[in-house]
């Protein structure tokens, strides 16, 4: 790169989202120099609107670093969960069955708002409109990181570490050869179609377990809701008239109170699951969506993220600060154990609450074991704290 600037800086971070603002921060707060380069505008970035649960595991890494007076800051905690079949409404205190465990109410837009504050505010070096991100020899002891500005000049950073925090859609995967990854997905085989809406935001986490199909109401923010509704493969939701929306939602919610609220943003959701393993080549480390997708359902995509970039930071400063790299060498089996832990409590999530309402996607028969898991949540103890454990985050 003839005429490109160079410099010389310890971790290069590829991605602003929940997992690249995280690591970023717990690296600052740990006294390693490093930078962000983010895809987007920053008002894009900070606008970006998706999930809206931090768990009890997320909210104590910022409390470990530090950061939870300014990130967490007047956030709601969770209290009870709404499982609502056929109508009939029943609860569970997720908090309190996790042993004291809440999560709390933070909007990802507002989390990335406040991670990309603190981080600048304390000197943080966070680059937008990074156009043309490219990787190279990471295999080697000095990869180095390439992309053009917004006026288009060339850079090139050295470094030592790179953090691929750039989604499922980033470079930083692409990056590794094929023969050095092995890839598991899987089509959960059914559609969600997500409105946003300035309803007002149901009392407590909301799920409609139907035979007319699924369907949810999520807080965001104190004006906003985002509903979920399921939809068969082939449909296309998207055209769905507004009248139609909200028939289906008070159907399936039981709540014939449910007014009529203008939508804000209507988007299809793939049910979809992604895993490459290993999450690291070389000196790259796959951190959040650039290694794993999961279902909304459990709301542990954001959470996944921010954990894959807890082990990261504590990794990096034990290699920098310690001159012990073993735990980077463990990077992958740790956060890979738990991303399966979690795909598999999503799985049974999604199984649960889909097929013990509308039977004729699953059949009866799987039907009745989704309706007898939904019972034993709310009969049996040890089920529904081994719930609320999930729920809240594990520390595996
Ligand atoms: P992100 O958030 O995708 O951030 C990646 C960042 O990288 C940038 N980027 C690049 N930068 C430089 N060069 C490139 N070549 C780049 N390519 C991309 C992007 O612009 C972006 O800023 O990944 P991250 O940080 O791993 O965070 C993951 C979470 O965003 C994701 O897991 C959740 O949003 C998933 N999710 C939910 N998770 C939950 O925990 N609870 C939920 O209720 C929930 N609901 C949702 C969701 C995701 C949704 N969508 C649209 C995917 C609801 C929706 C609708």
């Amino acid at each position: 790169m003839s005429g490109a600037a160079h410099e010389t800086i310890r971790v290069v971070i590829v991605g602003a989202g929940p997992a690249g603002l995280t690591l970023g921060n717990l690296l600052q707060r740990s006294g390693i120099d490093c930078v962000i380069l983010e895809l987007r505008d920053r008002s894009y970035v900070e606008r970006r609107q998706r999930a809206g649960v931090l768990d009890h595991h997320a909210g104590r890494i910022f409390e470990e670093y530090g950061l939870a007076g300014r990130v967490l800051a007047n956030a709601p905690v969770e209290t009870l969960l709404e499982i609502r079949h056929e109508g009939v409404p029943r609860f569970l205190n997720t908090p309190e069955l996790a042993g004291g465990r809440p999560s709390r109410l933070v909007p990802q837009q507002l989390l990335v708002q406040r991670l990309i504050a603190t981080f600048t505010e304390a000197g943080g070096d966070l680059r937008f409109e990074a156009r043309d991100v490219a990787l190279h020899d990471l295999d080697g002891a000095r990869p180095r990181v390439t992309y053009r500005d917004a006026g288009g000049a060339e850079h090139e950073v050295l470094c030592s570490y790179v953090a691929g925090c750039d989604g499922f859609h980033g470079v930083s995967r692409r990056s590794i050869p094929d023969a050095a990854l092995t890839t598991y997905s899987f089509d959960h085989g059914i559609g969600w179609f997500t409105v946003l809406s300035d309803a007002p935001p149901p009392r407590y986490p909301l799920m409609g377990v139907s035979r007319h199909g699924f369907a949810a109401q999520f807080a965001r923010g104190p004006r906003a809701s985002r509903f979920y509704l399921q939809y068969r493969p082939g449909d296309d939701p998207r055209f769905w008239p507004d009248e139609l929306i909200w028939q289906q939602l008070r159907l399936r919610l039981g709540d014939d109170t449910l007014p009529d609220a203008s939508v804000t943003d209507r988007d299809v959701v793939e049910m979809r699951s992604f895993v490459v393993e290993p999450m690291a080549y070389g000196r790259l480390f796959l951190v959040g969506d650039a290694a794993h997708i999961i279902t909304p359902m459990g709301a542990k995509g954001m959470n996944l993220a921010l954990a894959d970039a807890h082990v990261l930071a504590r990794a990096l400063a034990a290699a920098e600060h310690d001159g012990d790299d073993a735990a980077l060498r463990e990077y992958s089996a740790v956060c890979l154990r738990r991303t399966w832990d979690y795909q598999e409590f999503s799985r049974w999530f999604t199984e649960m609450v889909h097929d013990a309402g509308d039977e004729s996607m699953a059949g009866p028969f799987r039907g009745r074991l989704a309706k007898a898991r939904l019972d034993r949540l709310f009969d049996s103890p040890p089920a529904a704290a081994a719930f609320a454990d999930l729920m809240a985050g594990t520390l595996r």
